[in-house]
């Protein structure tokens, strides 16, 4: 039996806690093969160090991509981060073009925006490519902030009502995206949650955590990391939402007492438990 191997691209922020330093690990805790092309390499993530370094290896992608196609190598899932600009937009589309399997599984994670604001580095012409890339998508985690963005909807805070929320799904169902996950919705002081939508069936289911108060860096790449390592591992959408949503919690949580680092979430110490989960 050939197990499924997942292709994940993003930066290297070599230390941080987030893009690929946390997706090698956690889909590869959850059983799953991981080969990662990295798009750059930063000293630090972007999100609150100053004079990090910066190198850009856009150039390198259609040479590792070219190596693959000879190679005869291909995949059964595409999973996006953090991307650097409209370039590697572009070559991901190469990517799903060119080294996946038929039927594989192309999950995007919009990661350039939280907190009603775009990352340091982006504007709005990045914003519509991420947004036709979403297109192409079959599942999308985007946040509330990047759905609004890609959808040119207003950003609203918590608490939100469902009319907004729907408009949002329904604005990223129209990008082309088939399902898409909704994160950061609240309904109600205290919890958060995503929204499972499939915009084939309109079907719309919803989980909801404990809210901790804490903005925490990196949580929306853990997340993505364990949602694609669940769904892999032959988890549904659903299950993998819920199981993904319970792992960045109880990162937090595992984060919340250490002032200190403000960086990332020690997603280390969940492991255990998101392993337990995935194989339940
Ligand atoms: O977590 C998203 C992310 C990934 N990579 C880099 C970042 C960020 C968010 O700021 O700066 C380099």
């Amino acid at each position: 039996m050939t197990e499924k191997r997942v292709i994940t691209i993003q930066d290297i922020s070599c230390l941080g806690q987030c893009s690929l330093t946390v997706a090698l690990p956690i889909i590869s805790a959850c059983g799953v093969e991981t080969i990662i092309l990295p798009s750059a390499v930063l000293s630090t993530h972007t999100g609150g160090f100053t004079g990090y370094t910066f190198r850009d290896l856009t150039d390198d992608i259609p040479d590792i991509m070219n190596h693959w196609m000879k190679e005869n190598q291909k995949f059964d899932c595409i999973y996006t981060g953090y991307l650097g600009s409209i370039t590697q937009i572009d070559y991901v589309g190469d990517l799903m073009e060119n080294v996946l399997n038929d039927g594989a599984l192309k999950i995007v994670d919009p990661a350039m925006a939280d907190n009603g604001n775009l990352y340091y580095g982006f504007n709005q012409e990045f914003v519509e490519n991420m947004a036709k890339l979403c297109g192409k998508a079959d599942i999308v985690l985007p946040n509330i902030t990047e759905a609004a963005f890609m959808t040119g909807l207003p950003y609203k805070e918590a608490v939100h009502d469902e009319d907004y929320i729907k408009s949002l799904l329904a604005g990223i169902k129209k990008l082309g995206a088939k399902k898409t996950i909704l994160k950061g919705i609240s309904y109600e002081e205290g919890k958060i949650g995503v929204a499972v939508y499939d915009a084939v069936t309109d079907d719309l289911k919803y989980y909801f955590t404990e809210k901790i108060e804490k903005n925490s860096h990196g949580t929306g790449d853990c997340y993505a990391a364990a949602f694609t390592g669940a769904v892999m591992q032959g988890r549904s959408e659903y299950d993998a939402a819920k199981i993904a949503a319970d792992f960045v919690v109880e990162s937090i949580k595992k984060t919340i007492d250490d002032e200190e680092h403000w960086y990332g979430v020690k997603f280390e110490k969940a492991l255990p438990m998101l392993v337990d989960e995935v194989n339940r």
